[in-house]
């Protein structure tokens, strides 16, 4: 409830990157803008397509449900709707909807006067999801590389995808993205611990300031980063990770048709060894 008086103020026009005042306004909590209209437009059809593609499946078991990309042998090409074909639409719509969500994201922020970051940031998982679904599969020249949509069909797939070069864990770049989220968590979890200490004590304590949060570090690791450092290095840990995650998916395969554990025999044959 206290917010409203701040949305009474923010919630004024401008600030939008297509169509003016055309969809200018907001349902409920949610604003709609022209992206939001673009945004629920994909979503729909796209869910619509997936529940479409369940019906003409053999199961409404939520976990068996499987939208499987066309066969290699359709290449880069349209497959019939029932054997892929479905599969390519909901990848449009998914884009579709993920993009507008994203650029939904950067109106609201040109409204509000606060930086893009957080499109920026969801511009990677997005990434993410085009390297495996178009990237990759445009390399690789067949639709068939994508992942297929279903909740335990999409893990078969990055099992299989995995084992195809006998060994993901050896894979280089995978492990910086591991590495990378590993550390998002500690990151996270020192932050969240941090805050939490100084800023909820017991009861009858006072909330402490930021001399205590820097000095904890200073005790405890002989360094802070400091209040606004610590989100910037959250941020950036998360990218990384899954930049790096797009990064090792997209080198398998078009880059490297060899087993991972391989990779590393670049190590044996430098020339230092004789
Ligand atoms: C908590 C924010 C909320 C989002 C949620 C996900 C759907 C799907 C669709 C029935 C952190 C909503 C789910 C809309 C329903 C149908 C057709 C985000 C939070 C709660 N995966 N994955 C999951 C997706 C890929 C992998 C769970 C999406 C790659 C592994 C959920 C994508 C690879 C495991 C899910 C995607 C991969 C999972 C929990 C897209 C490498 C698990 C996700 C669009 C990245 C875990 C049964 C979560 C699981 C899991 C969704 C892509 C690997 C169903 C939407 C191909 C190894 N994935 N995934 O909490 O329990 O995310 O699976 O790219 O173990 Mg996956
Ligand atoms: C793609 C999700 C994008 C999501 C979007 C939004 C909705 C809306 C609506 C909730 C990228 C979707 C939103 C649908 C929902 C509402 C209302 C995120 C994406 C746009 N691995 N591995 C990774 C580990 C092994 C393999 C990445 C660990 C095995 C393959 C990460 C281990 C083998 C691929 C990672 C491990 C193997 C990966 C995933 C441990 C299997 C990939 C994170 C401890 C035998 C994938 C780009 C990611 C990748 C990937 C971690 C093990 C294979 C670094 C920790 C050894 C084939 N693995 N892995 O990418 O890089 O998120 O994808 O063993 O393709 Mg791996
Ligand atoms: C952070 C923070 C911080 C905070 C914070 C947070 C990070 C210190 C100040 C935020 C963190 C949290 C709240 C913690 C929890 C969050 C997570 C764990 C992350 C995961 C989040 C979720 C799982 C929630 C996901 C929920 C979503 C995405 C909402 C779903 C929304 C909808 C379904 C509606 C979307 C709205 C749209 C698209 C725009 C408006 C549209 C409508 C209202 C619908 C009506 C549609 C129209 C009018 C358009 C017409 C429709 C058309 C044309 C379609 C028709 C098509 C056909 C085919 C028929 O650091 O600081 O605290 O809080």
């Amino acid at each position: 409830m206290s917010m409203l008086s701040f949305e009474r103020k923010y919630r004024v026009r401008g600030g939008t990157l297509i169509g003016g005042d055309l969809f200018d306004f907001w349902i409920g909590p949610f604003y709609v803008g022209f992206f939001g209209v673009t945004s629920a437009f994909f979503a729909t059809l796209g869910t619509l397509l997936i529940i479409y593609g369940a019906a003409i499946g053999p199961t409404w078991n939520i976990w068996q449900i499987n939208i499987a990309p066309p066969d290699l042998s359709y290449g880069l090409g349209f497959a019939p709707l029932k054997e892929g074909g479905l599969w390519q639409f909901i990848t449009i719509c998914a884009i579709g909807a993920f993009v507008s969500w994203a650029l939904r994201e950067v109106e609201i922020a040109r409204k509000l006067g606060i930086g893009l970051h957080i499109p920026f940031a969801f511009a990677f998982a997005i990434l993410a999801y085009v390297t495996l679904v178009v990237i990759r599969p445009i390399l690789l020249g067949a639709w068939g590389h994508g992942f297929p949509y279903g909740i335990l069909s999409h893990l078969d797939w990055v099992s299989n995808v995995g084992y195809q070069f006998l060994h993901f864990h050896y894979n280089p770049a995978h492990m910086i993205a591991i590495t990378f989220f590993f550390t998002t968590a500690l990151a996270l979890s020192l932050h969240g611990g941090l805050i939490l200490s100084c800023t909820n004590p017991a009861k009858g304590q006072p909330v402490k300031t930021a001399e205590h949060e820097n000095t904890f570090f200073r005790d405890d690791i002989g360094y802070s980063i400091g209040a606004l450092g610590i989100h910037r290095l959250g941020l950036f840990l998360a990218l990384a990770a899954v930049f790096f995650s797009a990064v090792c998916i997209v080198i398998s395969g078009p880059f490297w048709t060899r087993g991972w554990p391989e990779w590393w025999n670049w190590w044996l044959n430098m020339p230092i060894w004789g």
